[in-house]
């Protein structure tokens, strides 16, 4: 078996676990396939805990199967680029007030993917270090980021010989199973001072955008406030500060430490939106299952539509919940001639469930779609941009489907 059921909560360790989604069986969404491959699926099933009332799914794919090779390369979006620097330039500024251990700021990133954040950093002066599992996303040697192919752990923390200023972990949270032992290892490795950086996409963005594409199986974890919290605090190091990003759609950037820095007010303001907003109780949840199955079919009948038409529709961004979308919605290869993707790892493949190629951007030059399908519509901005020439029409799926 490639995966196992979740039994307990993975924060309180409680059993009381309710079911409020089923978005039924489909491929994992990061690993593409060629023409002739077999394809495994697996549920989608969201669980909420009643006690601190994290989301989170009802399996665990073994990481390994997700994450010994990786198709996403974060350097492709210089959106995303530029969303690092500016971190690296918050973190320089918070170091340069710290009572400090080393000459320059160190930083470990977890999940550091191609070296995407770490060379951002760089450009502040940080001394970097990477922690990624996949073994494809070598930062190029040009570029040295020096990277340790593995998945954090505390026993990985344990080989470590210098203890560090900041540990940097954006996107890959919500993807671990054992958040215990990561948070072991995290304070194994943090200086005094030192600071944990952790961004989650925030779930309350995913309920008022409609973004349920963003459900698939890489994320375990939908993160309120209030269960990191508990979470934080049962492992001795506080959050003391959120910030709010516009970053995938909407995402938190919590600060946490063993030193007891104090607890910016806004954190209870945030918890307070969050019982106010009725995200405690289950009852907020069971519209979803009616909403996502409408948005499905709207979007299924609009391209549906055009291809009677006789419209050429092609994708832009073979993304994770750009795949997970397509499956939801059962769009078949028909409607979508095809997808460009600017990751080289991903051209020339096919998405798994729905068998549609993905190829470079000549390909909109060459093909001149009519309409073209915003499959990371979190680079809306980015994505338009580079395609104004086509001079086609966008398709933008969530939070409802729309032609712009
Ligand atoms: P993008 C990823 O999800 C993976 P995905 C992961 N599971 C996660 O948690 C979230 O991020 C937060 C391409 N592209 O970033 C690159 C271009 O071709 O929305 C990507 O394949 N040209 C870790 O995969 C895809 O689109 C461009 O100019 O849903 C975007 O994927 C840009 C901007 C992107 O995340």
């Amino acid at each position: 078996m490639n995966y196992k059921k979740v039994t307990h909560c993975r924060i309180c360790k409680s059993k009381n676990l309710t079911k409020y989604l089923d978005l039924g069986n489909v491929p994992l969404a990061n690993n593409l396939i060629g023409v002739a491959d077999t394809l495994d699926i697996y549920p989608i099933q969201v669980l909420l805990c009643s006690i601190c009332h994290l989301s989170q799914l009802s399996i665990v794919v073994d990481p390994k199967l997700m994450y010994s090779k990786y198709a996403y390369h974060s350097s492709v979006s210089q959106t995303f680029k530029d969303h690092c620097f500016k971190m690296g330039e918050t973190l320089k500024a918070m170091w340069i007030r710290k009572e400090k251990f080393h000459p320059i700021p160190n930083v470990i990133d977890i999940a550091s993917n191609d070296g995407c954040l770490l060379k951002e950093f760089r450009k502040h002066g940080f001394g970097v270090t990477g922690v990624e599992p996949a073994s494809n996303l070598q930062p190029e040697l040009s570029e040295y980021i020096p990277t340790i192919n593995d998945f954090w752990s505390d026993s990985l923390a344990s080989r470590f010989t210098v203890a560090v200023d900041f540990i940097t972990a954006t996107n890959v949270f919500a993807h671990v199973d054992d958040i215990d032992d990561f948070l072991n290892g995290v304070k194994r490795l943090l200086l005094p001072n030192g600071i944990v950086v952790i961004e989650v996409p925030y779930f309350p963005n995913l309920i008022a955008g409609n973004q349920f594409d963003t459900i698939y199986h890489e994320h375990l974890s939908y993160f309120l406030l209030k269960p990191l919290m508990i979470l934080f605090k049962l492992h001795d190091i506080p959050i003391f500060r959120v910030e709010k990003y516009p970053i995938h759609g909407g995402s938190i950037r919590i600060y946490a430490s063993s030193k007891q820095y104090e607890v910016e007010n806004s954190l209870y303001d945030i918890i307070d939106d969050e019982d106010s907003n009725g995200f405690y109780n289950i009852n907020k949840y069971f519209y979803l299952s009616t909403k996502i199955e409408n948005s499905c079919n709207k979007l299924n009948l609009m391209l549906e539509e055009l291809h009677l038409e006789g419209k050429k529709v092609m994708g832009y961004g073979a993304s994770a919940k750009g795949i997970s979308l397509l499956n939801y919605a059962k769009i078949s290869a028909n409607y979508l001639h095809s997808i460009v993707d600017e990751t080289p790892d991903k051209q020339g493949n096919f998405t798994p469930g729905t068998n549609i190629p993905i190829v470079d951007f000549s390909h909109f030059e060459k093909e001149k779609p009519d309409f073209i399908l915003l499959l990371a519509w979190n680079f809306e901005a980015e994505l338009r941009r580079k395609t104004e020439h086509i001079g086609a029409k966008y398709i933008v799926p969530i939070p409802e489907v729309k032609i712009l």
